[in-house]
């Protein structure tokens, strides 16, 4: 099962089954008896992201309508497989983000944007609804921390505001305001700034998109 969804503790939802069941042969079957996941991997998932069983599924169909000649439809030997963030970026929830490829970096394994299922899911698992603040604020951090040395700087504001901005400002009104231009290390919320908290940024991913759709 995939490092990054592993790695982060969610609470299981309620209604979730109990003790995994060891047999690949009571995998998952949908309608049409394509097995896709054996219950070991569901039961991973669902405690791994704020998803239920039926939102897995959902979101995996997406995955794999991204790429359909790339992309399996039976996971149950978890192919290495990555969408190219080219289609990643060309989603609904994101294709209109000014912070999509920079979002597509942080939740990718090798930060090029390119996604297995497991970031995929560990994505919108964070950006949904269900999803603590303080989890989405530690991923806001990261996100706008574009050289990832663990500082808000100057520059990682002046890349913010041109994204926001879109590129729009002239040089002079690119420069941040003199108190924010020394760089600042995280010290709040277990290490974490929450830098909308602190600049008034509040970029819609951060508050929540809808992932039922
Ligand atoms: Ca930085």
């Amino acid at each position: 099962m995939c490092s990054s969804l592993a790695t982060r503790v969610a609470p299981r939802r309620s209604g979730a089954s109990g003790a995994c069941s060891r047999a690949l042969a009571a995998a998952f079957t949908m309608g049409n008896k394509q097995t896709v996941f054996t219950h070991e991997q569901l039961e991973a998932y669902q405690d791994c992201t704020f998803f239920t069983r039926k939102e897995i599924m959902r979101l995996f169909y997406r995955y794999q309508d991204l790429a359909p000649q790339l992309v399996p439809l039976d996971y149950t030997s978890c192919p290495d497989v990555k969408v190219p963030y080219e289609l990643i970026g060309s989603m609904p929830e994101l294709k209109d983000n000014p912070f999509r490829q920079r979002i597509a970096q942080v939740f990718s394994d090798d930060g090029d944007g390119h996604m297995t299922l497991d970031n995929f899911l560990d994505m919108f698992s964070v950006m949904s609804e269900m999803a603590p603040r303080d989890l989405k604020a530690y991923y806001a951090f990261k996100i706008y921390d574009f050289n990832d040395d663990g500082y808000i700087c100057a520059w990682d504001l002046e890349q913010t505001v041109t994204k926001l901005t879109r590129g729009e400002l002239s040089a002079e009104e690119h420069l941040p305001h003199p108190h924010l231009r020394a760089p600042w290390r995280s010290r709040v919320r277990g290490g974490r700034r929450d830098l909308s908290l602190h600049c008034g940024i509040r970029p819609p991913w951060v508050l929540g998109i809808n992932t039922r759709h």
